[in-house]
């Protein structure tokens, strides 16, 4: 990894994604200017703080802001190398919105100049780097742009998803394999070169369209997996098994790895990406639409069990333990959990108690319900009914002492050793 004091980088977005990327770059010593369209998260960033929770970025972000190296602003400005963070979210439909990415590339095309590089992390459908092309091209036609004639560009264009792990993003930006797309082998080369500086990861080139459909079918894949583990969950309920049992037992052969059920798929990135792949071929993908209608059946599913238990103990407090899309962090996007409890509270009024170390406030989704929040101690000593959403580990740590007379809906395979007495299970009912 070579110094970056001789680049000047700019990251557009800078969101769970853009923010900590560009601090990395900055943190190599490269000039990188993070522009943002939404003025409080550039005066928050250029103040040497942060507008997102992840682990160790306030430390990185305020040195670097400090040293100078990264400063934000509303405004674009010329720069090397330009590295596209932005959303790409789904319609009603279904149907991907690249409305930002586009939007972000129209402002890219105000500052470009020959030998500039300009890259595409944001997750994509397949074809959209060529895109981005086409209306660079058209913006600039002083400039040759990559792969539409014979002739040698003046920049290149490359499509290179991020891969992190929320929670463990900084740490993978720097170790995790990359693999970089370019629309010719020449800007593949190019972005290619970048990379190399701040990742440690092998750095593997390819076309930008299998580049897109990478990312993809990484986030497809684990879909695909976690609805396999989730409708195994439903059979051993029926059965009487205890799921995770069943799955940790058949984890013991050498070619079976089950993923873990659960209350649903959350997040910004799993329960959204397959439908990119649905959307391009709607014909070929029967099994990865499946798997998003199983996992977002998953919480009405919950939610039914849940009720019947709680209509078990009439009046009694019910306790729902979580809001997060996944353990110990703070971001309750698409969180089957945040869903759940909300529908809790929507059913059952001020019988629901939310306990959330991640959250100062209830959201919004439990306003006018009579919900409130209250700690993991008054939750064991008032509620007889747990509805366990996320297996944190404040809630992992709570012994068998203190929850063994209360009826627990466990959807996380959190506390194995709590006695089971819970309703039978009720058929999982898929939306068309
Ligand atoms: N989940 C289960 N059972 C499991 C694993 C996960 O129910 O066995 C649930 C979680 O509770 C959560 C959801 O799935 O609700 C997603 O969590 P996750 O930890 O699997 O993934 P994300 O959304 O935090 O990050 C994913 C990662 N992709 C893959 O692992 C293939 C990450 O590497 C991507 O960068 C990220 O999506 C993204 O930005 O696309």
């Amino acid at each position: 990894m070579s110094p970056l004091a001789d680049l000047k980088v700019a990251v557009l977005g800078l969101g769970y994604i853009g923010l900590p990327t560009a601090a990395v770059i900055a943190r190599t010593g490269a000039q990188v200017l993070g522009v943002d369209v939404t003025p409080s998260v550039v005066e928050t960033v250029n103040s040497g703080r942060i507008h997102i929770e992840e682990v160790d970025l306030d430390g990185l972000v305020s040195g670097v802001v400090a040293r100078d190296t990264l400063r934000a602003s509303l405004t674009i400005e010329p720069a090397d190398v330009f590295v596209i963070a932005v959303p790409t979210p789904f319609d009603d439909e279904h149907r991907p919105n690249i409305g930002y990415v586009l939007k972000a590339a129209t402002t890219v095309a105000t500052v470009l100049k020959r030998g500039d590089t300009v890259i595409l992390e944001s997750t994509s459908p397949i074809g959209t780097t060529e895109e981005v092309r086409d209306l660079i091209a058209q913006l600039r036609p002083d400039l040759q742009v990559p792969g539409r004639t014979g002739e040698a560009a003046d920049i290149a264009l490359a499509y290179c998803p991020e891969r992190v792990l929320p929670g463990r993003i900084l740490v993978e930006l720097i170790d995790n394999d990359r693999v970089i797309g370019g629309i010719t082998p020449r800007c593949a080369r190019k972005a290619l070169a970048f990379y190399r500086r701040f990742v440690r990861g092998a750095c593997v080139t390819t076309t930008a369209r299998a580049a897109e459909m990478t990312k993809l079918a990484e986030n497809a894949y684990r879909d695909v997996n976690i609805a396999f583990a989730n409708e195994l969950s439903l059979v051993a309920d029926t059965m009487g098994v205890d799921a995770w049992e069943g799955i940790r037992l058949a984890n013991r052969h050498p070619r079976v790895n089950i993923l873990n059920p659960g209350p649903g798929v959350g997040g910004h990135c799993i329960a959204v990406d397959p439908w990119f792949l649905v959307h391009a071929d709607p014909a070929n993908t029967p099994l990865i639409r499946t798997a998003r209608l199983v996992n977002d059946a998953k919480v009405e599913h919950v939610v039914a069990r849940a009720v019947a238990l709680a209509d078990a103990h009439p009046g009694a407090p019910v306790a729902c333990l979580g809001l997060a899309f996944k353990a110990n962090i703070d971001d309750f996007r698409e969180s089957p959990a945040l869903k759940v409890a909300a529908a809790l509270a929507g059913r059952l009024g001020e019988r629901v108690r939310i306990v959330e170390p991640y959250a100062a406030v209830l959201p919004d989704a439990f306003a006018g319900t009579g919900a409130r929040l209250i700690d993991v101690d008054e939750a064991l000593a008032t509620c007889p009914v747990l509805v366990v959403l996320v297996d944190h580990d404040a809630f992992a740590a709570v012994p068998l002492e203190e929850r063994r007379r209360a009826s627990v809906l466990d959807t996380r395979g959190l506390w194995p050793d709590q006695p089971k007495m819970l309703p039978a299970a009720t058929p999982l009912r898929l939306a068309s």
